[in-house]
């Protein structure tokens, strides 16, 4: 595709520190990245050092969440963007679908996560922003309802330099942790919404350049027919991304 691919790994909270540097070995015994592939590994805080120190140079490292303060001191237990930049990170993940649910406590308002995405910009990371429609939303037919109102809030706080380094993650919540995926035409069909809802609510020239991933259930076996489409830039890799998988979707990029 015209657009450098984004294959991003999300940890989530899996396993323990041992689990972390055995994962970090394994990724840096396995072959070369293709050149036209960005890769990025979004770990849990308490390993970013680790893995900044420890892993192959061609794989950054990222946040899975930030605060939304620019610069905030008294915000007990948070993680600022700032702090992530200072230490070497250059991604973060703002908006998955877990944190917008809440487990059990509130969530993310679609407005948090967009400011959430401006702070972390203005810090200097760049950011995958994650959207999604749950599946009664998919069966009620307002995917893409849900996808501009996720959307929405961003687009009116972003200016169009912030956009160079946003990627959109859609990652539709029925996918997410359930083993289902969407087939590689349903999410065609909603990246290329998105895409066209980027270009009548931002611009032409920003929808072309913006890079939407897919996220759910992406792995080896499926990586390579999503990869094929034509709106399809890349993944957000959830269970794929603790093992050696992580790879054969790398290799899966046209
Ligand atoms: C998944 O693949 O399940 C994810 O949530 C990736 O972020």
């Amino acid at each position: 595709g015209p657009r450098k691919y984004l294959i991003g790994g999300n940890w989530k909270c899996n396993g323990d520190w041992d689990a972390s540097i055995d994962r970090v070995t394994m990724f840096n015994g396995c072959g070369d990245i293709p050149a036209n592939v960005e890769v990025v590994l979004c770990v849990s805080d308490i390993y970013i050092p680790m893995l900044l120190q420890s892993i192959r140079t061609d794989i950054a490292v990222g946040g899975q969440n930030c605060g939304v303060n620019k610069s905030c001191g008294a915000c007990t237990g948070e993680t600022g963007s700032h702090q992530l930049k200072a230490i070497g990170c250059t991604w973060v993940i703002v908006g998955h679908s877990e944190r917008r649910e809440g487990f059990g406590m509130a969530g993310e308002t679609v407005g948090l996560c967009a400011e959430k995405c401006k702070v972390a910009l203005d810090n200097g990371l760049s950011v995958m922003f994650a959207i999604g429609e749950k599946k009664e939303e998919r069966e009620n037919g307002t995917t893409m309802d849900v996808c501009a109102s996720q959307l929405a809030p961003l687009a009116k706080i972003l200016d169009a330099k912030d956009w160079e380094k946003v990627a959109i993650a859609y990652e539709p919540v029925w996918a997410i942790g359930t083993g289902l995926t969407a087939t590689p035409e349903m999410a065609q069909e909603t990246h290329k919404n998105i895409r066209d809802w980027v270009s009548t609510n931002v611009s032409p020239e920003i929808a072309e350049a913006v890079r939407i991933q897919y996220g759910g259930s992406m792995k080896g076996a499926n990586a390579k027919d999503l990869l094929a489409q034509p709106d399809i830039d890349g993944g957000l890799i959830g269970g794929a991304s603790l093992k050696d998988d992580f790879f054969n979707v790398i290799n899966g990029v046209p």
